[in-house]
C-alpha cells in the first residue's frame, strides 16, 4: 500500500477513455472515484494533481467517424468535449484533461519510444496472431481457443493477422515484475497491484510466461492505422494505441514549465477497472522500467499503485450495446436533476464496484440509499439539531457544560457505562483517524462508513438523551446545551469527513454552522486543514446555526 510522504506531491489519474462514443456511467464512475480521493488529498492541504483525458487513436474511431462522414480528429474532437464538459458539469476537479492527439502528447511518446528503439527495448519483426478488433489487441492463442476464436469481450469473430511490427522486449521484464508484485524491490523501485485478488491474478499470468508484445501498426495498407502517432523514422508505422495510450500518465507532467509539473511523478495511484488491468499492471511498469534506464529518465520511478476496481452493471444485467441498456448521459442527467450532483456521487462512491464484486446500478437500490443515508440521516440529523437550536436557544449553538455525564447516567446507565459510542471528542476523533487509514487502502466504503456511523450515533444520542423531552423543565436546559453542543460538533467534523464524496451539501451545512471559512479557504487556495478541522471542540457557542432548506429532501416516488 502506498504510505504517503508528506512532502511528495499526490497524483491520481483515471483511464483515458476512447472517443468512440459518448461517455457513460462507468466512465463517470471512475472519474468520480478519482475526484474524492483527489479531494480527500487537497482537503488533507497536500499538493494534488488529478489527470484525466481521452484516447483518440483507436481503429474504432475512424469506424465510427466513417459511419457518419467525419474524419477520425472530426469525430474525436466532438466526443473529447463531450467527455470534457460531463465531467465539468458533474463538477470532477481534474488538473488537466489529456487528448492523445495534442502535440503535447504525440511528441513526448515519439521521444519515448527513439529512446526504446535506441535502447534495443523496442525493435522491428514480424508478428502474427489472433486480433481482437473492438478491444485493439492481440488475444494469446490459448485464450483465443478458449473463448473459441470470439472476443472474449463483444463475442465477435477474432481475426488472424500477420504483420510487420515493432515490438516491445517485455519478455526481459518478467523476474522483475514477479518481485515487484511480490512485494519486492527492482533497482530501488516498489510497484503494488490492488485490490490483491487482481494482483494474484496478473502474477499468475506472468509465471506461464511473457512474450515480447508487438507496439506497432503498419499504416500503409491500414488506413486506420493511419490515424496514430507515427513510430520515429519509421513513417510506415504507427504506435500502438495502447503503448500510446499509457504514456498519456507521463506526457502530461513531463514539461519544462515554472510550475515543475515532474514533481508529481510518480504517479500515487492509476485508478482502472478490470478490463485493463493486463495494460497497467504488466506492459505499463516494464516499459517505465526500460525508460528509467535511460539517460536522462533516471527521474522516472515506478507509480505506487494501480487499483483495479470492478464493473457496474445495470438493473442486474451486464450493460451492452444490443441491450440498449447502458447508464448513459440522459440517464445521468436525470438522476442529478432529481436527487442532486452530491446523490449521485454518495451513491457512487458508496454502492459502486470498489473491491472485486461487480455493483448493481438500479433505480430502486439508488432511491433507498438516497433516503436511508442522506435524506433520514445527514440530512435529518442536521434539522433536527438546527430546529433544536432554533426552539431552545433563539438560533445560536449553546455551550456545553459538564452536566452531561449526569444527564447520560439518568437516562440510560448502560450506556454511560458502556459508553463507548457518544459523540465525543475522542471518539469522533478515532473516527476521522480510521477514515484515514481506510483512504490510503482506496477502501471507500470504509471510509464512508466512518463518517456515516459518527452521525447514526448523533442520532442515537438524541434518542437516548431526549433533550426534547428534557426542555420541558427550564431547569435541564444546562443539559440540552450540552447534547445540542455535542451533536452540532460531531456532525461539524463528520461534514469534513464526507466533503470529498458531498461537497457541494457539505459546503452549504459549513456556512449554516458558522464554518465559511472552510469555504472559503478550499475555493481560494485548493486545500484545507483536515488535521485541525477534525479536532474537536470548534465551533464557537453563540454562532447562529440557520436552519435552511432540507439539504436531502426525503425521494417519495411518484404514485403510479
Ligand atoms: O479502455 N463499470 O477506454 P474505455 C465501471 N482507452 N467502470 C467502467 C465500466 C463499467 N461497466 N465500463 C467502463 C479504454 N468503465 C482505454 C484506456 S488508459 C491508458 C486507456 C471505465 O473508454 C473503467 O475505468 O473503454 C474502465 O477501465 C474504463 O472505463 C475503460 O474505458
Amino acid at each position: 500500500m502506498p504510505q504517503h510522504a508528506t512532502n511528495k506531491p499526490f497524483y491520481v489519474t483515471t483511464p483515458i477513455y476512447y472517443v468512440n462514443d459518448r461517455p457513460h456511467i462507468g466512465h463517470v464512475y471512475t472519474t468520480t472515484v478519482a475526484d474524492v480521493v483527489a479531494r480527500y488529498h487537497r482537503l488533507r492541504g497536500e499538493d494534488t494533481f488529478f489527470l484525466t483525458g481521452t484516447d483518440e487513436h483507436a481503429a474504432k474511431v475512424v469506424d465510427a467517424a466513417a459511419e457518419r462522414g467525419l474524419t477520425a480528429q472530426q469525430w474525436a474532437d466532438r466526443n473529447a468535449d463531450e467527455f470534457e464538459s460531463t465531467f465539468r458539469r458533474l463538477g470532477l476537479t481534474h488538473d488537466d484533461f489529456i487528448r492523445t492527439s495534442q502535440p503535447r502528447h504525440t511528441q513526448r511518446v515519439q521521444q519515448y519510444v527513439k529512446q526504446l528503439l535506441d535502447s534495443g527495448d523496442v525493435y522491428l519483426g514480424d508478428y502474427e496472431g489472433w486480433y481482437d478488433a473492438g478491444q485493439e489487441e492481440y488475444v494469446p492463442e490459448n485464450k483465443a481457443k478458449d473463448y473459441d476464436f470470439k472476443s472474449p469481450i463483444n463475442g465477435k469473430p477474432l481475426v488472424k493477422k500477420k504483420e510487420q511490427n515493432y515490438f516491445f522486449k517485455l519478455s526481459a521484464y518478467a523476474d522483475d515484475l514477479l518481485k515487484l508484485l511480490d512485494g519486492g524491490e527492482v533497482a530501488g523501485q516498489t510497484f503494488d497491484v490492488q485490490p490483491v485478488a487482481r494482483k494474484n491474478e496478473v502474477a499468475a499470468r506472468i509465471r506461464e510466461g511473457l512474450n515480447d508484445v508487438p507496439i506497432s501498426r503498419h499504416a500503409v495498407d491500414d488506413a486506420a492505422a493511419k490515424w496514430g502517432i507515427s513510430v520515429p523514422g519509421d513513417e510506415k508505422h504507427t504506435i500502438y494505441v495502447w503503448i500510446d495510450a499509457l504514456f498519456n500518465y507521463l506526457s502530461t507532467i513531463d514539461v519544462d514549465d515554472p510550475d515543475d509539473r515532474r514533481k508529481y511523478w510518480p504517479a500515487d495511484v492509476h485508478l482502472i477497472a478490470k478490463d485493463i488491468l493486463w495494460f497497467h499492471a504488466v506492459i505499463w511498469p516494464a516499459l517505465l522500467l526500460a525508460l528509467r534506464r535511460q539517460q536522462g529518465s533516471e527521474w522516472i520511478d515506478l507509480p505506487k499503485l494501480v487499483y483495479a476496481h470492478s464493473f457496474w452493471i445495470a438493473e442486474g444485467q451486464k450493460m451492452s450495446k444490443s441491450l440498449g441498456n447502458f447508464i448513459d448521459l440522459e440517464k445521468i442527467d436525470s438522476y442529478v436533476e432529481t436527487f442532486g450532483l452530491d446523490a449521485l456521487r454518495y451513491f457512487l462512491a458508496s454502492n459502486g464496484p470498489m473491491g472485486t464484486t461487480d455493483s448493481d446500478f438500479a433505480e430502486a437500490k439508488f432511491i433507498d440509499v438516497y433516503n436511508s443515508d442522506l435524506a433520514n440521516t445527514f440530512g435529518n440529523c442536521f434539522s433536527r439539531v438546527s430546529n433544536m437550536c432554533a426552539k431552545y436557544f433563539d438560533g445560536k449553538l449553546p455551550a456545553a457544560g459538564p452536566e452531561i455525564e449526569l444527564a447520560f447516567a439518568q437516562l440510560d446507565p448502560t450506556m454511560a457505562k458502556g459508553a463507548t459510542m457518544q459523540p465525543n471528542g475522542p471518539w469522533v476523533e478515532t473516527r476521522a483517524l480510521a477514515l484515514t487509514a481506510s483512504m490510503n487502502q482506496m477502501d471507500l466504503f470504509d471510509a464512508i462508513g466512518e463518517a456515516m456511523l459518527i452521525i447514526r450515533v448523533v442520532d442515537n444520542y438524541i434518542e437516548k438523551t431526549a433533550p426534547f423531552k428534557l426542555a420541558k423543565d427550564p431547569n435541564n436546559l444546562p443539559q440540552v446545551a450540552t447534547i445540542l453542543y455535542n451533536c452540532a460538533e460531531a456532525l461539524r467534523i463528520a461534514s469534513v469527513l464526507l466533503w470529498p464524496v458531498i461537497p457541494h451539501k457539505v459546503e452549504a451545512l459549513w456556512q449554516r454552522i458558522g464554518c465559511g471559512h472552510y469555504v472559503d479557504q478550499l475555493s481560494e487556495t485548493g486545500r484545507g486543514d483536515f488535521d485541525k478541522w477534525i479536532v474537536w471542540g470548534q465551533l464557537a457557542p453563540g454562532t447562529p446555526i440557520e436552519k435552511g432548506d432540507a439539504l436531502f429532501p426525503r425521494h417519495q416516488p411518484a404514485k403510479a
